[in-house]
């Protein structure tokens, strides 16, 4: 890696808030790696939701990224289907595996659920419900239980990168069994703590500008320091269709990573395209109209079978 990157994520990192917990997590995490390797286990790393990016150390503004976890959420049911044991580090409040389900609910809300015992005046869960509900949160308790199911929550782009570079380099004891899976939508752009105010924000009748440094570009450190094994995965997404052809080849270029998965945000939930050097052509996946199942279930079919041919 080239010094002049090493030196920016350095600065970076001295330049932000170390995540609460930040070592008692990291140690859970080494357990899970230990055994996940002990037993050779297959793992999936899911990074899912977006980053923030705080205005003030007393935050009460932020920026957000676009990003609900439903990608992560449901990449994680199937690959926990497959056997794969799921690292699932997420923006804090976003879709989670199988309980997306009982979060929002199409017509209402959680509270659609429920109802009302008169005799002993708790709530219970509606007969006409029962299915749904434990369709949704058995499996969820199952895999949690098991331990094939390991979560942890970030919410600042700086709580993101410092747990991508420790997670990544505890996985990495996997080697090949390992995938990342680079899902969430991370802020390109933040403030570092040494320009940032202190209390809130005041209004002003001037209006406000703001001055954001630039996120240190972090797949290379991943594919080349922190987990250099392993199956990387990373999302492109753009407005511009003209632009995703090039922008994910230069992201392969740049990096000489497995795969980038491009998305347009008109239409990410019907079509993905696999750009790969394990592939001979771009590997185009369209979801039909009339298709209830979730696009990540062909997504993880076709990660699956690539990565067994990584292994191979
Ligand atoms: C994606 O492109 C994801 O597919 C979505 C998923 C964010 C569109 P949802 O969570 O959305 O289902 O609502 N993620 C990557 C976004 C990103 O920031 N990529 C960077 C880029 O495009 C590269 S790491 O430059």
């Amino acid at each position: 890696m080239n010094t002049e990157l090493i030196d920016q994520l350095k600065s970076f990192f001295d330049d932000v808030v170390l995540p609460k917990g930040y070592d008692k997590n990291i140690e859970k995490i080494r357990e899970f790696a230990i055994a996940a390797k002990e037993l050779k286990h297959r793992v999936i790393f899911i990074t899912s939701g977006g980053t923030i990016v705080p205005f003030e150390k007393n935050m009460v503004r932020f920026l957000d990224n676009f990003s609900g976890g439903g990608r992560g959420s449901s990449t994680a049911e199937y690959f926990l289907e497959q056997g794969y044991h799921v690292l699932f580090f997420s923006r804090k409040n976003s879709l989670q595996p199988f309980i997306k389900n009982l979060m929002y609910h199409e017509s209402d809300s959680f509270f659609t659920f429920l109802e009302h015992d008169k005799n002993t005046q708790h709530v219970k869960v509606s007969e006409h419900y029962y299915d749904q509900v434990s369709r949704h949160y058995l499996p969820w308790k199952k895999y949690i239980d098991s331990g094939h199911l390991i979560r942890l929550d970030f919410e600042s782009v700086g709580e993101y990168l410092y747990y991508l570079r420790g997670i990544s380099m505890e996985l990495s004891i996997l080697g090949k069994n390992l995938i990342v899976y680079a899902a969430a939508a991370v802020s390109d752009f933040y403030i570092p703590l040494s320009k940032m105010a202190e209390h809130k924000i005041q209004s002003m009748s001037k209006g406000l500008t703001i001055s954001l440094d630039p996120v240190p570009k972090t797949i290379g450190f991943i594919v080349h320091l922190w987990a250099p094994k392993s199956f990387i995965t990373t999302f492109k997404l753009e407005t511009d269709d003209e632009l995703l052809k090039t922008k994910s080849m230069q992201s392969l270029s740049n990096y000489g990573h497995q795969l980038v998965i491009a998305n347009l945000l008109s239409n990410y939930r019907d079509r993905v395209i696999f750009y790969s050097p394990l592939l001979k052509d771009p590997l185009v996946i369209l979801r039909e109209t009339n298709d209830h199942q979730p696009i990540e279930i062909q997504i993880g079919k076709q990660l699956i079978q690539l990565h067994n041919n990584f292994l191979k």
